[in-house]
């Protein structure tokens, strides 16, 4: 698992950094300081599980074991893009590694996985659709429905709640009545409902096993609300404070990164006597390197001909 953290967070920081040479023309909304949420849950699925998404795309698609140079190629708008150059960064798939879609629409997908959800149990199939999405999305009606719907047909579903606290540049105090709890909120319908510390890689994990098992054995979905931070701004490569945004204080900031998730897996490594700090390090170190290679190789790969504009429209 940390091995895959790495691979999320020098993916997105690879990314990040050539943003701004304006070669990227797609909007991208970064999940750095969220990896451990796409990591745990992941490890803990099979090959016939099928992963919905929402805008803040890539540490899912990559977690779930996406192509780095495909997911490259595909923000460059290249013809070698998982989505033929035409989706951008938040259109996001890879479905022949259980990464159905990416979508931008809050809710959407998580009413779509529930229909996933549904053919697995008319078939019978030992399979869990998973779908990750912000807390923002409980601020939208068709959550509701879709979970209502989940719970009373109980659905192999697991509802992965990315709670960074903040909705574009909307802290949670102004969306929510004083003393709301979204894990409650959940409970009203009947769904299984577990805070978890999205930082720690090890506890996501354990918390999505149960929910793995719990939602492959027919008792129903689970919601897990894994309590995490953005790093970057709600849309593009920036750091808030560096660009002069005031919605979120620097402390806050700097006590989440402090909690960096990466960070915390490497050092649980070392101390548990499992890899040396040299190693851990030169892991980091390879990983980069090859995702700027790949990255690099993925700027240069050639533009879709104007003459398949119109195919798999
Ligand atoms: C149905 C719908 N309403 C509004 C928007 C505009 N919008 C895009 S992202 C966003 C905030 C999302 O916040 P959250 O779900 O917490 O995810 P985060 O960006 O924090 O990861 C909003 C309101 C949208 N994409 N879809």
């Amino acid at each position: 698992m940390h091995r895959a953290l790495l691979r999320v967070r020098m993916t997105e920081e690879t990314l990040a950094g050539r943003y701004p040479e304006q070669e990227m023309r797609t909007p991208t909304h970064f999940g750095t300081g969220q990896e451990a949420v796409a990591v745990g849950v992941c490890s803990a699925l099979g090959e016939g599980d099928m992963v919905y998404t929402h805008h803040r795309s890539h540490n899912h698609y990559i977690a779930r074991g996406g192509s780095v140079y495909e997911l490259a190629a595909e923000l460059y708008g290249r013809a070698d893009g998982c989505s033929l150059g035409r989706g951008g960064s938040v259109h996001l798939t890879a479905r022949d590694k259980g990464f159905m879609v990416s979508s931008a629409i809050l809710a959407e997908t998580v009413a779509t996985a529930v229909g996933t959800a549904l053919a697995f149990a008319m078939d019978d199939a030992p399979k869990v659709a998973v779908c990750f999405f912000g807390e923002g999305t409980l601020d939208e009606g068709a959550f509701y429905e879709a979970i209502n719907f989940a719970s009373i047909r109980k659905l192999p579903v697991i509802f992965a709640c990315e709670n960074n606290l903040y909705a574009t540049e909307s802290p949670l105090s102004v969306r929510q009545a004083p003393g709301s709890d979204l894990c409650d909120r959940v409970r009203a319908f009947k769904v299984t409902s577990e805070r978890v510390d999205g930082n720690d890689v090890a506890a996501v994990y354990d918390a999505a096993m149960r929910a793995v098992a719990q939602a492959k054995s027919g008792d129903g979905p689970v919601f897990l609300e894994c309590m995490t931070y953005r790093w970057r701004e709600h849309v593009g490569p920036m750091m808030d404070h560096d660009a002069g945004r005031s919605y979120r204080d620097k402390a806050e900031f700097d006590l989440w990164v402090a909690k960096d998730p990466v960070r915390r897996s490497a050092a649980r490594l070392v101390e548990q006597g499992l890899a040396t700090e040299a190693e851990v390090e030169a892991w980091a170190a390879d990983t980069k390197a090859e995702i700027e290679a790949t990255v690099e190789r993925a700027r240069q790969a050639p533009w879709p001909k104007a003459e398949t504009l119109f195919e798999n429209a």
